[in-house]
């Protein structure tokens, strides 16, 4: 079971906030310090404690923090001031990047609180705990956050980062707190905007969107028989007419009707036609021959007579 599928049973669909997910990513790049010991023979050997958590007041600390808190590092930064981390993937068995699961961000700040403990033989000492307050765009996805650098510095202590903060798959807000899933099922037929909110698929209302649209009762078919479907309906449209609305009026030009040649014109609001005909050809759809003879022609333009034609089927004249 994932962990969607946890939070779907701990608050129900109806719920439209859960405690949401998201990450905080903290990729640490160098440390350096100014510190000797031993009558200035050697210098310091550094360890790390990292912690997450919202803004702290008072004393800083490294456990308890409501986000998260590592162990402290290995003592494996003998005798120096100045590490490169960021090319290891362990600072002393800390990962890094340290990549920190959040159920969903508390307030719009997080406040990153580091303490470096000097290896001593006998008791290792406590150098310096510092703590930067990070006021970060929450993305909200990974694929689309940007690392940004930072620094913290606090008495030649110093240490350089890049972070990044994002809501995990499905969950939306600043404060990755809201959570929305496309679906399209009986528990709902939606997909999510860029705010986590229900859209809900065509055919389909409701908060859930789990409630069928009556196309009917809204008039959708123009004319001809409406039927009602879950998700959907459909038109049975009268003669002539097409279209999902039966809006249409069918072309009888698209059934090509015009023979020899001829020329198809369509009613604008009616399913009649009219064919321009080719010369010698005549009838509704120019289906026939009609030779005109020149001398009849002739008769007709200076006798007004009404035309005379001889009208013969092809090739028969
Ligand atoms: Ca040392
Ligand atoms: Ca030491
Ligand atoms: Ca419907």
């Amino acid at each position: 079971m994932n962990s969607n599928a946890e939070l779907k049973v701990i608050y129900g669909n109806s719920c439209p906030t859960v405690g949401g997910t998201g990450h905080i990513d903290v990729h640490f790049l160098e440390y350096s310090d100014t510190c000797w010991e031993d009558l200035n023979t050697n210098r310091c050997d550094p360890m790390f404690t990292f912690c997450l958590s919202t803004p702290q007041k008072g004393r800083l600390k490294v456990d308890n923090c409501n986000y998260d808190s590592t162990a402290q590092s290995a003592d494996v930064f003998g005798n120096t001031n100045y590490i490169n981390t960021e090319h290891l993937t362990s600072i002393g068995g800390l990962k890094n990047p340290w990549s920190v699961q959040v159920q969903k961000f508390i307030e719009p700040s997080v406040m990153l609180v580091v303490q470096v403990i000097d290896a001593d033989y006998i008791d290792d000492d406590h150098m310096q705990t510092f703590a930067k307050t990070l006021t970060e765009t929450v993305w909200p996805d990974k694929e689309h956050s940007i690392w940004e650098n930072r620094i913290m510095s606090q008495n030649s202590h110093t240490i350089k980062f890049k972070v990044r903060m994002y809501c995990d798959p499905y969950y939306y807000t600043s404060a990755c707190d809201k959570y929305c899933k496309p679906d399209d099922s009986s528990s709902g037929h939606f997909t999510c905007d860029a705010n986590g909110d229900k859209i809900c698929m065509p055919g389909w209302q409701g908060s859930q969107c789990t409630e069928d649209t009556d196309e009917c009762a809204l008039g959708f078919c123009v004319r001809g028989t409406c039927k009602n479907t879950p998700g959907d309906y459909s038109c049975d449209c009268p003669e002539h007419y097409t279209g999902k609305n039966c809006s249409y009026l069918k072309n009888p030009c698209q059934e090509q009707p015009c023979l020899n040649g001829g020329t198809c014109f369509a009613h604008a609001t009616e399913h009649v036609y009219i064919c321009q005909c080719m010369p010698n050809w005549e009838g509704i759809n120019c289906q026939m021959f009609a030779l005109r003879l020149p001398w009849k022609n002739h008769v007709n333009i200076v006798g007004s007579v009404t035309p005379t034609r001889i009208l013969t089927r092809y090739p028969q004249y």
